[in-house]
């Protein structure tokens, strides 16, 4: 294992640092020993907040110390002294007042994810920092038409985004339907991942972990390991999954059962969509509807092939494909039992979503994404159209009210998944394919030497907020802009 480095103890705040100090053949038996989790427990969920009367108050306390993760004891990040934080359950048109406590050693913030909201003010806006021992009350106002789905929560403070969120930080938001979908349950299912050493301390990123982005050697799911669920036959459950992951793709599968695919991230199909496959790059969101049949199944997640530096760099790349299906993890275990249900009623259909392929665009821009600076060990070079994130800088000056086109290129070897914050994208066009229905994500997979071409409409908000790279190794060494729209 990697020691800890001065970083991340002072990340955690002085905790876990007794294994530095037992020193000698102690601390080379703490650090290589591996954190060994407890899986199989039954499946448990974050606590619920819901709001009410238009309003969800909450009090959020980022802090280090020792959390349940994996069934066992670790010296982490949460909020409110949990992995994941609190669900926030929030409907079109309510307010969302969050206090943010930085109970850490280090500064943060906050942003709401995927949430249509003001950028400006004490709204999401990932400019403010909380400073170490500070707090700050964050308002967000969400549109009455605001539309319902799974979106999240986690510190947006650049340089430490990938290591916060990695250690722990994260929770889940619920828009609510309008009109409700008629299921015998409802699940949040956050899924994340971490390094641990034997200890129980998070391990600190590797240069090469930090230019490929850091994958965790323990996938969790609410912070368990692969926890077990149950239904009885005929059941119609609905799963919010959300992938908080700093670089791993989930490309999820539950064989022998029937999964549906409701939306993603703010997008939603009119109609559910049969779906065996699932892929949530980090930060994307699905919304599933299973429904159960007899027998025992596993949700996993697959090998997906994100490409590497691998050729660049003379050496081999994460995850090599051999005869063995390396990629594959089990994150949970459905079992379905007992005397059938009444088959569900019909999910009611839901309007479609804007199409913006026929509004007239006022704009069209490229966004090219590189990593250079290859092969000199230092100086690597993460940046979009050739500059890195510098925040008093504005990249992109949007016109407020007007449709954009944005043509995202990836020349290099790696996928990037882009996130703009606050203005969802409609895809137009993906690898030269133009999807069928409109599909709106806020998270759009760039694959390596590919593009996408989306539609952006900066209605409702004006301000100043960024777009970058969600694999936030890659953010956080600067594949981040900023844009203004006024
Ligand atoms: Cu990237």
């Amino acid at each position: 294992m990697r020691p800890m480095s001065r970083r991340n103890a002072l990340l955690l705040g002085g905790l876990g640092t007794a294994a530095i100090a037992a020193g000698g053949a102690g601390l080379w038996w703490t650090l290589s020993s591996r954190f060994a989790p407890e899986a199989g427990g039954d499946f448990t969920e974050p606590e619920q907040l819901r709001s009410s009367s238009g309003r969800l108050q909450v009090r959020l306390e980022a802090s280090a110390g020792s959390m349940q993760l994996g069934g066992q004891q670790a010296s982490v990040l949460g909020y409110n002294g949990g992995v994941p934080g609190p669900t926030l359950r929030l409907r079109g048109g309510d307010v969302l007042a969050v206090d943010l406590v930085n109970g850490m050693a280090v500064p943060t913030n906050l942003h709401v994810h995927g949430l249509h909201v003001s950028p400006q003010g004490n709204g999401d806006n990932v400019f403010n920092v909380v400073q170490p021992g500070h707090s700050f009350s964050y308002e967000y106002r969400l549109p009455a038409d605001h539309p319902p789905g799974v979106y999240w929560y986690h510190p947006h403070h650049h340089g430490m985004v990938a290591d916060q969120i990695f250690a722990g930080l994260f929770g889940a938001i619920i828009v609510e339907d309008a009109q409700p979908v008629d299921v015998s349950r409802e699940r949040v299912m956050v899924v994340s991942d971490i390094t641990l050493d034997g200890s129980g301390t998070v391990a600190d990123a590797s240069p090469m972990d930090r230019m490929l982005g850091r994958e965790g050697e323990l996938v969790l799911v609410n912070g368990q390991s692969n926890p077990k669920l149950s239904a009885r036959p005929g059941e119609r459950e609905r799963w919010r999954i959300v992938n908080t992951c700093v670089a791993r793709y989930l490309q999820l599968r539950l064989d022998g059962q029937q999964m549906q695919l409701l939306g993603m991230d703010s997008g939603r199909f009119p109609t559910p969509r049969n779906a065996d496959e699932v892929l949530l790059a980090p930060g994307n969101r699905a919304d599933v509807l299973v429904t159960a049949v007899a027998g025992d199944a596993t949700l996993r997640a697959v090998y997906y092939n994100r490409g590497s530096m691998a050729g660049m760099m003379g050496r081999a790349g994460p995850a090599p494909n051999g005869g063995q299906r390396s990629g594959d993890l089990v994150l949970a275990t459905l079992s379905v039992s007992g005397a059938p249900a009444a088959p569900p009623p019909a999910v009611p259909a839901r309007p479609a979503p804007r199409d913006l392929r026929t509004a007239a665009v006022a704009a069209r821009r490229q966004l090219i994404f590189a990593v250079g600076g290859m092969g000199m060990g230092m100086g690597m070079s993460f940046t979009i159209n050739g500059r890195e994130f510098n925040a008093s800088r504005t990249d992109t000056t949007v016109a407020a009210q007007t449709v954009e086109e944005w043509t995202l290129i990836n020349p290099g070897p790696m996928d990037h998944p882009f996130h703009l914050h606050v203005w969802p994208m409609q895809i137009v066009e993906e690898q030269g394919q133009t999807p069928g229905p409109s599909v709106w994500r806020d998270v759009v997979n760039i694959p390596a030497n590919g593009q996408v071409r989306v539609r952006i409409s900066f209605k409702d908000f004006t301000g100043r907020s960024v777009y970058h790279c969600h694999i936030l190794d890659h953010e956080d060494q600067g594949m981040m802009g900023v844009i203004e729209v006024r």
